[in-house]
């Protein structure tokens, strides 16, 4: 089959408003937002239901095409993007985007775009003049409004716990609609566990119902120095176990501090920067300031430096430090990802080996790290080797594995770490990996460059 051959069937099933073939405008969409990954296409499809979804992918089945879903584009690992390696027909892939909304809401499950599956962050950065009190008693104050928290650097999760309800349709147009929302419903297998992470392999999600959080109404962000890492480690399991109210404990570095705030003029609050930053939110029906001042000095000299924020403003100047890591490393260049979990207890070593295994890698290389450290996850960011110079990216998963650790702790395997799967899951897995793979998708069309390596 020609490129030609290809847009106009799908012109002539879907019509010629839904199926996209300007190279300037397809070209945003083969392109991802690393700029590590790029691909290509003869067409993207841009359904407006999951009718369209079910005409798109029963066409493609027919004809062997093959289908990359694609959300918001915000993958970080190659999962997202069309690339002619394996594709199913030798002239190229096609992009089915699944990037439409839904306007059913209720007040506890809201269906959701499938974007939201794949990543949002509900950080965001401040620019209004903020108010951060070091170890004060500051202003109350009160918000209030359902949240997610999908992907987000609260819980950080692309298979996400919060997803408890998922439509999609397979590939040969029928859909599968588990959206009853039950708290508990343990008939068989579970499918929005299954689907949810599978990174476009499986089917496309067309409908997602997602367990919201209520918000609290009081909020309390503290930013603590440390003088490395395993003090850190030890003040973040202090934390946990005095602030009942806590809900997020998120790690970084004074380099990448400085370079968000040479970056982006964000505040910081200390001078001289401590070597390690720990930021602590508690959050609650009642203003859990107190007790987590309370919790900070109990906590003696292993805290070097602390500010403390309860307004808004204040809050997002805090977060803003930890939360634009990702766009500031960007500025420095391509930025070889990979992100991590570390057995509890092993963390600290995992920083320090890491530095060492980075900072033996030639051209010389910057390592900026960061991430969850509640859950012993680490973003390992490493700028300098060439896009497509993979021995760093091996060596530090390796270092990971060998540790115990997980190759990937919520961006998925993508086209990036796909030879690399091995070092996580035995061969009996690969095999279930690849069984599962070939019941929901025998034709083999769904985003076949990812997860598992011939
Ligand atoms: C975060 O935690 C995201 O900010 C992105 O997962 C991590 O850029 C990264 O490596
Ligand atoms: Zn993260």
């Amino acid at each position: 089959m020609t490129n030609d051959e290809l847009v106009q069937g799908l012109v002539d099933v879907l019509g010629a408003e839904r199926v996209l073939t300007d190279p300037d405008v397809i070209a945003s969409y083969v392109t991802d937002w690393t700029g590590r990954y790029r691909g290509t296409t003869p067409a993207v499809v841009r359904p407006r239901d999951r009718d369209d979804v079910a005409t798109a992918l029963r066409w493609c089945r027919d004809h062997r095409v093959a289908v990359v879903p694609q959300g918001g584009n915000t993958g970080l690992v190659g999962d997202r993007f069309p690339s002619r390696a394996r594709s199913c027909c030798p002239c190229g892939d096609s992009i089915t985007s699944t990037t439409w909304t839904s306007s059913r809401r209720s007040s506890t499950w809201v269906p959701a775009p499938p974007s939201a599956v794949f990543g949002s962050t509900c950080g965001a950065s401040a620019s209004t003049s903020p108010s951060i009190s070091p170890r004060a008693t500051p202003p109350r104050s009160a918000v209030s409004s359902p949240r997610t928290r999908a992907g987000c650097t609260c819980c950080g999760m692309d298979r996400c716990a919060q997803v408890a309800g998922v439509e999609a349709v397979l590939t040969d147009g029928s859909i599968v609609r588990t959206m009853r929302g039950l708290v508990k419903d343990n008939t068989g297998y579970d499918l929005p566990g299954l689907l949810t992470g599978s990174e476009g392999t499986l089917a496309v999600v067309t409908e997602v119902a997602l367990r919201l959080i209520p918000d609290h109404p009081y909020r309390v962000v503290a930013l603590l120095g440390c003088a490395d890492l395993e003090t850190a480690l030890a003040v973040a399991r202090r934390l946990r176990h005095d602030v009942s109210a806590l809900e997020a404990l998120e790690g970084f570095f004074a380099d990448g501090a400085t370079l968000v705030s040479d970056s982006f003029g964000v505040v910081v609050p200390f001078d001289p920067l401590p070597p390690v930053l720990l930021l602590a939110e508690a959050a609650g029906a009642r203003d859990p300031t107190d007790q987590l001042t309370a919790a900070l000095n109990d906590l003696g000299d292993a805290v070097t430096d602390s500010a403390v924020a309860v307004d808004p403003a204040g809050r997002k100047t805090l977060w803003a430090l930890r939360d634009r890591h990702t766009e500031a490393i960007a500025g420095q260049g391509i930025a070889h990802k990979l992100d991590v979990t570390l057995p509890p207890g092993r963390l600290a070593l995992f920083e320090r080996e890491v530095r060492a295994l980075v900072g033996s890698f030639e051209p010389p290389s910057r390592c900026f790290l960061f991430g969850h450290v509640g859950d012993g996850n680490l973003h390992v960011n490493v700028v300098g080797p060439d896009p497509d110079d993979r021995r760093v990216d091996r060596a530090v998963l390796e270092l990971a594995a060998s540790m115990g650790g997980s190759i990937s702790a919520e961006h998925g395997i993508g086209t990036a770490k796909r030879d690399l799967l091995a070092l996580n899951r035995s061969p009996e897995e690969r095999a279930l990996f690849r069984s599962i793979r070939h019941a929901f998708d025998p034709a083999g069309i769904l985003n076949p460059n990812v997860l598992i390596a011939d």
